[in-house]
């Protein structure tokens, strides 16, 4: 098939799946044209099935806001119209959705119609798309795909309760390439963190108030206390000097290593030992399941769909918000203990393969079959 994939390019999870997505459709020989605004972050790899079209806004002294919208629909007509395409993949709602629509009206008027599919990603339904400003037309253009999809059931639930959707919506859960893992730790790059063999316990977001990264940092400033050990934190984003502040207030700094934004995650989770997400929210948490493909355990918070990754007592543990004793509590316990926590490991192993892309990709094919199916049928 000739796929259409509309993301954000930058390091957050929706654009992170939706690369992978087309990384592995490409593999399997379907041609993806990713349609966004700058290369995709994880889009680092050479292969001939798939093409990289960039939206382009022109600006004008006019314009304090440059249309980004429309710009974007209409590099989707131009994809669709001269590579020939069989369907639009749309990743995040706000504002792909909406320019999908408006890319499939104009396709219509030429006589095509274009099946278009939006997966739902988080925030764009629990924090941004229930702003008013945007609701209207995010409940219209979500309505209008051909298909909707969701990464976890709590976020068809929260969708369905916020917004009037008239569709069924599929869940589809997030999916992680385990072979990319299928590495040895490098010895020498855990030296280099902990060289006296402490415990090494990480976090990677983007550091928005939602990822309460402030309990990542009391969470571990309880565990260093008792246990030798370090902290990662990977990522960058608007709370990144507080957390800074925060490490020094706390007297842990010489243990905690702001890494910034990292390409190869892989290897730096290969050599952890605890992955900490205590977010306010997650509709799935990619990024605990990618810690769990490196045979990190997580301690998270049981907000949104986490608690349908992260199995409390078996893959790690899940706590209220907020509540960072119970998950210090929990953390040190785990930490103290090598033969629960080698269970631990391949537990969270065991999880990752059952959401390994071999499983969830070809989800995504059969969607795309009915759809185009259905569509060009009628
Ligand atoms: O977490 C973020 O702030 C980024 C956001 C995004 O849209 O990239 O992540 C959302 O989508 C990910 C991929 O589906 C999920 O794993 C994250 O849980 C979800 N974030 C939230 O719901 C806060």
């Amino acid at each position: 098939m000739r796929i259409g994939i509309v993301c954000y390019p930058t390091y957050g999870g929706s654009g992170v799946l939706a690369t992978e997505l087309g990384k592995a459709l490409a593999d399997k020989g379907h041609h993806v044209h990713f349609i966004t605004y700058q290369q995709p972050v994880r889009l680092n790899v050479f292969n001939a099935n798939i093409f990289y079209h960039e939206v382009r806004v022109p600006t004008y002294p006019l314009f304090d806001y440059p249309p980004y919208e429309l710009a974007l629909a209409s590099t989707m007509v131009d994809v669709i119209q001269n590579h020939d395409l069989d369907l639009l993949h749309v990743h995040y709602a706000i504002p792909h959705a909406s320019a999908a629509y408006m890319a499939k009206q104009i396709v219509l008027k030429t006589g095509r119609n274009i099946p278009v599919i939006t997966t739902l990603h988080g925030t764009d339904i629990t924090l941004v798309g229930r702003d008013k400003t945007y609701e209207p037309v995010v409940t219209f253009s979500i309505n209008e795909s051909d298909a909707i999809t969701a990464v976890s059931y709590n976020l068809k639930e929260e969708t369905n309760k916020f917004f009037a959707i008239t569709k069924d919506i599929e869940v589809i859960e997030n999916f992680v390439d385990n072979s990319r893992y299928d590495k040895k730790p490098i010895d020498a790059f855990r030296k280099v963190i902990a060289p006296n063999d402490e415990k090494i316990l990480i976090h990677a977001s983007n550091f928005r108030k939602i990822k309460r990264v402030g309990d990542v940092v009391k969470i571990f400033a309880e565990v260093n206390a008792k246990i030798p050990s370090k902290l990662l934190l990977v990522g960058d984003g608007p709370e990144r000097r507080n957390m800074e502040d925060l490490v020094r207030k706390l007297q842990v700094y010489d243990d905690v290593r702001f890494l910034g934004k990292q390409e190869q995650i892989e290897e730096i989770l290969l050599v952890s030992d605890l992955f900490l997400l205590p977010s306010e929210y997650e509709s799935f948490g990619l990024a605990a399941m990618e810690a769990m493909a490196a045979n990190v355990p997580v301690i998270s918070s049981d907000a949104g769909g986490l608690s349908e990754i992260n199995i409390n007592g078996e893959t790690g543990y899940t706590a209220a918000v907020g509540d960072v004793k119970t998950m210090s509590e929990c953390a040190i316990y785990l930490l103290s203990d090598n033969i629960l926590m080698e269970q631990f490991r391949r537990n969270a192993k065991a999880q990752a393969m059952r959401f390994d892309l071999q499983n969830i990709v070809p989800r995504y094919e059969k969607l795309y079959s009915k759809f185009c199916r259905m569509v060009c049928e009628a």
